[in-house]
């Protein structure tokens, strides 16, 4: 790992502002609110273990305020940070099932955020580590207020994207098309640090991430690509290693930085209906972005995700995400007839 060079994240956004000659601070400022509610979601998920000895599983917590799980504390936080500071034209989350319009009240901005505010969420009582993924886009409507059509986008609009892994240490990780540079908490001052400048992903991994308890549902190409990945070849660097935390964000942040290959296939028991499970808007986009400004690769199997154009807020797609070489080869495997 890098050394940190004691650059804030705050500093390292408007160098890359910078970059942007026509730039005009209104993309800072939502990236420095968006690391402010990073900030306050780090402290509550780091708190969670603590819910029984602090008296927070009650309706009611120690302070008065009502307890919320996680993943709407989260959810609400974001809403609250990001709603009032005039950068947005509309919101959608992977908790509400429609847009969230900015309120009459606030200035209304020229960007779109979409984001998962507590991915794998599910896993918090066993101390798992979990993560917020975020995507930013430029509006498309011209009229008054923000639509839908602002929501449903290809991948390959995004002007920004990143996620934050709440684990042994808080990292934000993201990527406004410049590179990926990591950034890690230091809580006793209260700032992300850089801690990865310009992550590249190794070409090829020796890692796969999958469910394998889902081997029953795999369609045959995926079936046969991970008994490949299972020979033991060493001149192919073979058998990999299967590391599987079951919570998104911890699992793409590892193979991001130690190389290797992430799949969630559809679930293909009805072949006529294949069912995939992982969320287009929120979780599949912005991590294509990341991995393919780390040099990596996202695809479906059959098309690279960032091409594909959302019809509905909550589409999920397979999602085949990381090491270039191996997705190529994945795909290789799926496509065969
Ligand atoms: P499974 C968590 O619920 C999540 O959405 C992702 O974070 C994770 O990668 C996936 O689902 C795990 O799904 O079916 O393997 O438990």
């Amino acid at each position: 790992m890098q050394k940190s060079k004691a650059v804030t994240i705050q500093r390292h956004i408007v160098e890359q502002e910078r970059l942007f000659p026509k730039a005009t601070g209104d993309f800072t400022g939502l990236l420095w609110d968006l690391t402010l509610a990073a900030k306050t979601i780090s402290r509550e998920v780091n708190k969670a273990g603590l819910a029984e000895i602090l008296g927070l599983t009650g309706e009611v917590n120690i302070h008065g305020d009502a307890v919320k799980k996680l993943d709407v504390y989260a959810n609400e936080r974001i809403c609250k940070s990001m709603e009032h500071g005039g950068h947005l034209c509309v919101m959608a989350s992977e908790e509400n099932e429609d847009v969230i319009p900015i309120p009459d009240e606030f200035p209304k901005g020229k960007y779109v955020l979409m984001f998962d505010p507590l991915d794998g969420s599910s896993n918090i009582d066993a101390n798992v580590s979990v993560g917020t993924i975020f995507s930013i886009y430029r509006r498309k409507t011209t009229g008054r207020d923000a639509t839908i059509e602002d929501c449903l986008r290809k991948g390959m609009e995004q002007v920004a994207a990143g996620y934050i892994v709440y684990g042994s240490s808080t990292m934000m990780v993201y990527t406004t098309g410049q590179g990926v540079h990591g950034f890690t908490l230091d809580p006793s001052v209260g700032e992300f640090l850089l801690s990865h400048e310009n992550i590249e992903i190794p070409s090829k991994g020796k890692i796969y991430s999958i469910n394998e308890g889902n081997a029953h549902t795999w369609d045959e190409g995926t079936r046969r690509y991970i008994a490949y990945l299972k020979e033991n070849d060493p001149s192919t660097s073979r058998p990999y290693s299967l590391r599987y935390i079951g919570s998104l964000v911890a699992d793409f942040h590892r193979n991001l930085l130690y190389g290797g290959i992430f799949l969630y296939p559809a679930d293909y028991k009805d072949p006529k209906k294949p069912k995939p499970k992982l969320r287009l808007l929120y979780e599949a986009n912005p991590l294509a972005f990341i991995v393919e400004q780390a040099g990596g690769m996202a695809s479906t199997g059959k098309e690279r995700i960032l091409d594909i154009q959302a019809t509905e807020l909550h589409q999920k797609v397979p999602l085949i995400i990381g090491s270039k070489e191996d997705v190529l080869l994945y795909e290789k495997f799926f496509n065969q007839k």
